[in-house]
């Protein structure tokens, strides 16, 4: 494909209205590459209305797994991308404002968290405990009492030992004591470790950018807002944006079911 031309915002059809796609089991099967069949029903759907993506991962990701399979840079083929749930946004391939975690919530508060959570596991006496206890990512920090350095078989045996032993939720639970003055979430969803990043950092964090979009001049007030994503259940990191009073969710069961939906809806 080469990089697809587009009609400006404001002259499609239905110029009040955005299609804002999931990436991982919305867009592409876990982990895999876009299909021929969506990347064609999305440039479709782009003549009618605006689209956009909003994934977890950084733009490296959503570059290997929509860009690459499509030949083009992932910014040329959606009109807004938003990466790490919006903290890296593109609106027509330009960079949009960014944030990080290290800036929201500076380097004196970080030291001292950090320095809680070191302190906190040198203490544990748990079977095995490797490296990289704290990994210092740009929306958030990732905190692992074994150390990111586990094997698979150590992290197989550390989420075995966990089951019982609770010391992830022990942990977050004195976490939540010395620093639930500071707004931060505490998610456990792997093997080994935990997330702690901003409250309301979620996919909700993109749309504000969306708002930001109708008070520039000649801006486009985004009125129907249209989210697609596959873990929309509470727990899930699509729920937050899939039951916003802003947006109107729909949940899917893959690309497929992404698909007959969209053509559904717009008859593309
Ligand atoms: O996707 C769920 C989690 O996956 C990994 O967790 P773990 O290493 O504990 O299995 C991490 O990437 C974590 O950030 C993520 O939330």
């Amino acid at each position: 494909m080469s990089a697809p031309t587009y009609t400006p915002l404001e002259e499609r059809p239905l110029k009040d209205t955005i299609c804002l796609f999931d990436v991982d089991g919305t867009l592409t099967p876990a982990r895999l590459d876009a299909s021929p069949e969506i990347l064609e029903l999305l440039q479709a759907l782009r003549k009618k209305c605006s689209i956009g993506f909003v994934g977890g991962s950084d733009l490296i990701k959503q570059e290997e797994q929509l860009g690459k399979p499509a030949g083009v840079p992932v910014t040329t083929l959606f009109d807004f991308c938003f990466a790490e749930n919006g903290l890296t946004a593109y609106k027509l391939g330009q960079p949009l404002p960014s944030n990080s975690f290290i800036r929201w919530i500076g380097e004196a508060q970080y030291k001292e968290l950090a320095n809680f959570c070191l302190h906190y596991i040198a203490d544990l006496d748990i079977p095995v405990k490797r490296g990289t206890f704290i990994e210092f990512r740009n929306g958030m920090i990732n905190v692992s009492p074994v150390g990111r350095n586990a094997s698979t078989q150590e992290r197989n045996d550390f989420e075995a030992f966990d089951k019982d032993a609770k010391v992830r939720q022990k942990f977050v639970a004195a976490l939540k004591e010395r620093f639930g003055h500071l707004g931060l979430t505490f998610s456990i969803g792997g093997q080994i470790s935990f997330d702690v990043f901003p409250t309301g950092w979620d996919k909700t964090y993109c749309l504000q950018h969306l708002e930001n979009e109708a008070k520039k001049p000649n801006g486009i007030t985004y009125k129907n807002i249209h989210f697609f994503g596959d873990k929309t259940f509470e727990g899930g990191n699509d729920f937050e944006i899939f039951t916003d009073s802003r947006t109107i969710g729909h949940s899917v069961k893959g690309p497929e079911d992404t698909m007959r939906i969209l053509k559904e809806l717009f008859d593309i």
